[in-house]
């Protein structure tokens, strides 16, 4: 299995929709090789042309490409390692948890982007810089410059925002309850992009989310915290 992967100047791996596939492959015991790249080199990645983004992994001659698909793959062609998505394709339990990604991107992804977006343009390599910029400008409707300042007096409102998050803790160590689970997994990958791409602190140390994303870090051996913090 290849998972292909973005690097950023410091070799770290910071992409947030990958890091729920690398948690995804931890939990259930899958070993694979890393092929990593920059934004530059995504559009080579497919034989034949067709669009992919990150992550795309690559198993048994075929590519999967997008987090959520790739995590059902996985289901599906491993199925003695413990499922992460609920069974059937329109369970219940499978849509609430696409639900809770939807608040992950709407919210986490979006709010921690309002924060950092310069420092994750220049923690990238330089030759990826022109084209971060310019795609991103375009989506932002600002500069990144703009898009960032101020954010010392916006952080608490983005840590507000945070209060679903508080209230599942408050039931178990795990969003997923006391053990983790696909749900930790989708906002994990956001607090982690946080965390390689800016020194800037998005979570208050007396936050039982601090705490929370520390307790993750920690699993499988200290995966996500061997990724150096930028
Ligand atoms: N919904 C997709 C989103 C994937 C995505 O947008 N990945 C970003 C990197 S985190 C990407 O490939 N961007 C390529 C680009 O901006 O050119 C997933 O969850 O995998």
């Amino acid at each position: 299995m290849i998972l292909y992967d973005l690097v950023n100047q410091k070799q770290a791996h910071f992409s947030p929709n990958s890091w729920r596939v690398r948690m995804a492959l931890a939990h259930k015991g899958l070993s694979y090789e890393v092929s990593d790249l920059l934004f530059g080199g995504v559009p080579r990645i497919s034989p034949t042309g067709e669009k992919r983004t990150i992550p795309t992994i690559e198993h048994a001659g075929r590519q999967v490409t997008d987090s959520w698909e790739i995590v059902r793959y996985l289901d599906d062609a491993f199925p003695n390692t413990p499922r992460l998505i609920a069974d059937a394709t329109h369970s219940a339990e499978s849509h609430v948890l696409k639900f809770f990604q939807y608040w992950v991107q709407t919210t986490l992804h979006a709010g921690i982007a309002r924060l950092v977006m310069l420092d994750l343009h220049n923690s990238l390599h330089p030759d990826d810089h022109a084209y971060f910029r310019s795609s991103r400008e375009k989506q932002i409707q600002k500069t990144l410059e703009d898009f960032q300042a101020g954010r010392e007096t916006r952080v608490d409102d983005f840590r507000k925002s945070l209060q679903p998050l508080r209230l599942a803790l408050a039931h178990g160590p795990f969003v997923s309850g006391d053990q983790p689970g696909y749900a930790d997994y989708l906002a994990f990958g956001a607090f982690q992009w946080a965390r390689l791409s800016s020194p800037f602190k998005v979570l208050a140390e007396d936050d039982v989310v601090h705490a929370w994303f520390e307790r993750c870090l920690d699993l499988y051996d200290g995966l996500g915290r061997r990724e150096l913090a930028a």
